[in-house]
Parts: structure tokens; C-alpha cells; sequence
């Protein structure tokens, strides 16, 4: 059986899922993160979104972002779920050094473990590796893992918000990093309900604010 076809047999049991993305997390580290996790909670699979450290609080709208988990937060409740964990997806990171001591957490377990990621060379961390430098992100990926499950359909607009976001900041809203699936994907999105100029309104104009008070912070002599 190909990589895909013994995933899509894993998932037709309910499985005990933890989503993993790096340190610092952007825009594609969390969209993907959170799309994939609404995704898998459609067909009744547990699922929990633990990142290394804390998300800029301009994505706080994000379906669901509220629920993510912090490790240098919430370590404890983070290990339990960990240790629970059947299934542990690492996006758009290709090795543990990305997520620093949650790697060595995860490294120790037993869960099957899969990645999906557009970074070059990944590490053989994974039963599974998904990767595609090619691709303009990991969320345009994750789109490409649910199309090749055939599961298109339960893509809903808050799946394809999250899944929208990733795609534009990793490719500045379009303006480098993209290849022709981007825009497959992006159409597909819009075509969901994604309103795009409102993402995009939320993500810059919001950032916009952040820089102009630490250029303002930094003028006056307080540390960045
Ligand atoms: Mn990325």
C-alpha cells in the first residue's frame, strides 16, 4: 500500500492526535496546525495542537487557535497528551531541532508519526514524510494530504481560513514562493467562502500596528 493509503487506513479509527509545528510560530505554523486539526475533528478523532512557544496574538482569530497549548506554558498537560498520543503530525519543521526540548519528549514515544513540510532536507524523524520544497507553504500542502485522502469535501471556510493564512505569509500575500497548485488552491479556498481581503486586512494591518510600537518603543529607548 502506498504512504497514503495506509494513512487513510489509521485515520478510519479514531484516533488520540497531537499536531506539533517550531518555535516561534508564523502564520503557516499555526494555519496548518489548525486546519489540519478541524480537519481531523470532522471524522471524530481527538485532537490537540501543541506548540513549542507562544503565537503572535494576531492569529488569536483563527478557529480554534484559543485551544493550542504552549509547551513552555503547559508542559505537563502537554506530556500527558503526548504520552496519550496514536498519532503525532509534525508540521512545517524537518527536524527536532525546531522544536526544542519537545523533541526529546516526542522522540521517546511510540505514536506514528508524520510530516508534512516545504522545507529542504528533511530529517528521517518520521513513518511518514511528506515533503515539497516546491510547495509555497505547508498549508497549501496540507490541502494537497486532505485532496489526496479525497477528502475535499470537508473542507469548510474555517479550515480554509487557516489554511489561507499560511499561504499568504509565507508567499508576502502572493508575491513570491508560488507555483501554479498555490493558486488551484487558493481558487479552491475562495470558492469555500474564504474572504481573502479581510485575512489579509486582519494579518497586515494588525502587524502594521505591532512594528509601528516597536520602532515607537525603540525611539525611546526601551529594549525591543
Ligand atoms: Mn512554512
Amino acid at each position: 500500500m502506498s504512504d497514503i493509503q495506509n494513512i487513510k487506513q489509521l485515520l478510519t479509527i479514531p484516533q488520540n492526535v497531537v499536531i506539533v509545528s517550531h518555535r516561534n510560530p508564523d502564520g503557516d505554523a499555526l494555519g496548518s496546525s489548525l486546519a489540519l486539526r478541524l480537519f481531523l475533528e470532522k471524522d471524530g478523532h481527538l485532537v490537540n495542537v501543541i506548540l513549542p512557544s507562544e503565537f503572535p496574538s494576531i492569529y488569536g482569530f483563527l478557529a480554534k487557535a484559543d485551544k493550542t497549548l504552549i509547551y513552555d506554558i503547559k508542559q505537563d498537560e502537554s506530556d500527558a497528551l503526548i504520552d496519550r498520543a496514536t498519532v503525532i503530525f509534525f508540521l512545517d519543521f524537518n527536524g527536532y531541532d525546531r522544536i526544542d526540548k519537545l523533541g526529546d519528549k516526542i522522540s521517546g514515544t511510540s505514536a506514528t508519526k508524520i510530516m508534512i513540510d516545504h522545507h529542504l532536507d528533511p530529517d528521517q524523524i518520521a513513518d511518514y514524510t511528506f515533503s515539497n520544497p516546491a510547495s509555497s507553504s505547508t498549508c497549501e500542502m496540507v490541502f494537497d494530504f486532505i485532496e489526496d485522502l479525497e477528502q475535499t469535501s470537508k473542507i469548510d471556510v474555517y479550515i480554509g481560513e487557516s489554511l489561507f493564512t499560511g499561504m499568504i505569509t509565507d508567499t508576502g500575500s502572493f508575491k513570491y514562493a508560488t507555483n501554479s497548485n498555490t493558486y488551484r488552491v487558493a481558487s479552491f479556498l475562495k470558492q469555500v467562502g474564504v474572504d481573502d481581503y479581510t485575512l489579509n486586512d486582519k494579518i497586515y494591518n494588525r502587524l502594521t500596528i505591532t512594528v509601528t510600537r516597536s520602532c515607537f518603543s525603540k525611539q525611546n529607548g526601551d529594549p525591543a
